[in-house]
């Protein structure tokens, strides 16, 4: 499953995972640079900070902690009474506040920007091995209980740096897809420590059988080069009959044992194309291979092979489930992760529609079911309706949230669709646009500095909903700062002393 695999360059993913490549992880978590020489400009910092959390939320006797990474950048900071924008990281390693339209943002706002790792990933595992019997504090609920205590712990920080007590700086938090849903669901469910959210293609909706997503894939691929993807997609499962190795060879996938893991990587690899706003790049060769009359299983291999795995670079085993099985703890295992959240809460299994689907049909229900119990063992399954019950899914009745989605994401269908004066929803409508363009810009790998948004097809729609963004978190922020709170009772202090014990 792309999971929200983030592009290379970013900490945003979710292909089948809706995560990031592991590139990623090797380039900026592996070999990161010291902060002194990332002269990329692609992150404001790299320099890590480590703040003890809380293993177990939920539990009255458990009081065991970690180790959890996080960054802070107050270069614009208005001190001390600026806001303070808290930027999720989801479902990878982060290296990094990324220099993405969010330090615009912060430049423009006079903003402090704070990120917290997500528990688990990255450097922040509480576990050296990830058997899944240690994977059972892995959770999106566990995640905002940690965004709440850190929440809790810089504001503090922030006091005892201006020698001040009781102060409340007003609070932002942002994120993009997983981390977009929870900074829906950190409004909602913590109200009381953020003025307001920015849920960028934020996936919201926990959806078991997610059809929609090849069904999108197919309305942004378009007349065209929809039926040279169902092609190819026949083509290769004939091939997998006559002549398996060769045909996994050509595709530099010969160690996917599993044919159903390598159809799955072939899907992704098309998916990620209108996720992340690079479309000509899959169709125009396509396209022209079809018209010209050439081998389209090899037209695509070369997509594969260069483009998905070479230069986006995701790896081939990040799909091999004996890999996902792997419990070690390092740069390789987010994948392995993403799984766990996907089989136990969020499902979104990207499942072949009935019809017209591009993928193959042999990556359905039972396929998702099985790796879940193949990689976790028995009784592992995502029990989406109880998410959704917590969560309310796109029934969310939060407040003073932005929802924005890219009009190519195939990942859209499981955000929010209806706009309220609240809880306002925005789609970047351009050929190019996909997911977090919004915060991104178009292309969205690599990243783009600032978010830069030249390269959108439609540079306007962009300008337009970003103007939009502006307007609520300015509304929202004075409206956060107004409230008065001299005369109150000692909320947030009483919460600390809580903490504290
Ligand atoms: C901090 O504030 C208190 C009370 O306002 C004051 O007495 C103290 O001198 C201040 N300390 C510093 C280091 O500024
Ligand atoms: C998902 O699809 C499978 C196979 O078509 C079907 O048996 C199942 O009822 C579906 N589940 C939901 C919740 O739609
Ligand atoms: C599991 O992953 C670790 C770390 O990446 C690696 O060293 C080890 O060889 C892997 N084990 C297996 C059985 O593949
Ligand atoms: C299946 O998809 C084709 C092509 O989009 C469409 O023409 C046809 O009506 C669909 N059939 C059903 C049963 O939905
Ligand atoms: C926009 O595209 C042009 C041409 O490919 C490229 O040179 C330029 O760097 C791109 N701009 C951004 C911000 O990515
Ligand atoms: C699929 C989806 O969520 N689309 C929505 C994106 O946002 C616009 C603007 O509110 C809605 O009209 C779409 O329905």
């Amino acid at each position: 499953m792309a999971s929200f695999f983030p592009p290379p360059l970013l900490v945003i993913c979710l292909l089948g995972s809706l995560s990031c490549p592991r590139s990623l992880g090797l380039g900026f978590g592996g070999l990161r640079l010291p902060p002194e020489t990332d002269s990329s400009g692609k992150y404001l910092t790299q320099d890590e900070r480590w703040f003890k959390q809380t293993l177990d939320h939920f539990s009255p006797t458990d009081h065991r902690q970690f180790r959890q990474r996080y960054y802070e950048f107050r270069d614009h900071f208005q001190a001390p009474d600026g806001p303070v924008f808290l930027k999720i990281c989801g479902e990878s390693a982060c290296p990094g506040i990324a220099n993405d339209y969010l330090s615009v943002l912060a430049k423009k706002f006079g903003a402090a920007v704070v990120s917290l790792e997500h528990r688990y990933y990255g450097e922040s595992s509480p576990f050296e091995s990830l058997t899944t019997e240690n994977l059972r504090f892995l959770s999106s609920k566990q995640a905002l209980f940690d965004l709440a205590a850190f929440r809790q712990y810089y504001q503090e920080f922030l006091n005892a740096k201006y020698n001040r007590s009781k102060v409340e700086n007003p609070w932002f938090v942002f994120g993009i897809s997983y981390s977009g849903a929870l900074s829906a669901w950190f409004r909602l469910k913590f109200p009381h420590l953020t003025c307001g959210s920015l849920a960028s293609s934020a996936v919201v909706l926990a959806v078991y059988n997610f059809t929609e997503f090849d069904k999108q894939v197919g309305e942004s691929a378009g007349a065209e080069c929809k039926p040279v993807l169902q092609e190819i997609t026949a083509l290769v499962e004939e091939r997998l009959l006559s002549d398996r190795k060769a045909v996994k060879d050509l595709f530099g996938a010969a160690t996917l044992e599993n044919d159903a893991d390598f159809l799955y990587l072939l899907a992704d690899a098309a998916a990620e194309a209108f996720q992340y706003g690079h479309p000509d790049v899959l169709c125009s060769p396509l396209v022209d291979a079809k018209k010209t009359g050439q081998d389209l299983v090899e037209a695509y291999a070369d997509y594969v092979r260069n483009y998905y795995l070479g230069s986006f670079g995701v790896s081939v085993q990040s799909y091999d489930q004996q890999h996902l099985k792997n419990t070690s703890v390092g740069k390789e295992d987010g994948d392995r992760l993403w799984w766990f959240q996907v089989c136990t809460e969020v499902a979104y299994f990207q499942v072949a529609p009935k019809n017209d689907s591009v993928r193959s049909s042999k990556i359905d229900t039972r396929y998702h079911l099985d790796l879940c119990k193949n990689v976790f063992g028995e009784g592992v399954y995502p029990n989406v309706f109880m998410t959704n019950i917590y969560y309310g899914g796109t029934q969310i009745a939060g407040s003073r949230i932005i929802f924005t989605n890219g009009s190519q994401d195939p990942w859209r269908h499981a955000s929010k669709q209806q706009s309220s004066p609240d809880m306002p929803s925005y789609i970047v409508d351009c050929h190019n646009c996909g997911h977090g363009s919004d915060l991104r810009g178009c292309p969205q790998s690599p990243l783009n500095i600032e978010g830069n948004g030249e390269n959108c097809t439609s540079v306007e729609a962009l300008a337009k909903v970003r103007q939009k963004i502006i307007e609520k978190i300015d509304l929202w922020l004075s409206e956060c700062q107004s409230e008065p709170d001299d005369d109150e009772p000692d909320f947030f202090g009483a919460k600390r002393v809580t903490f504290a014990m």
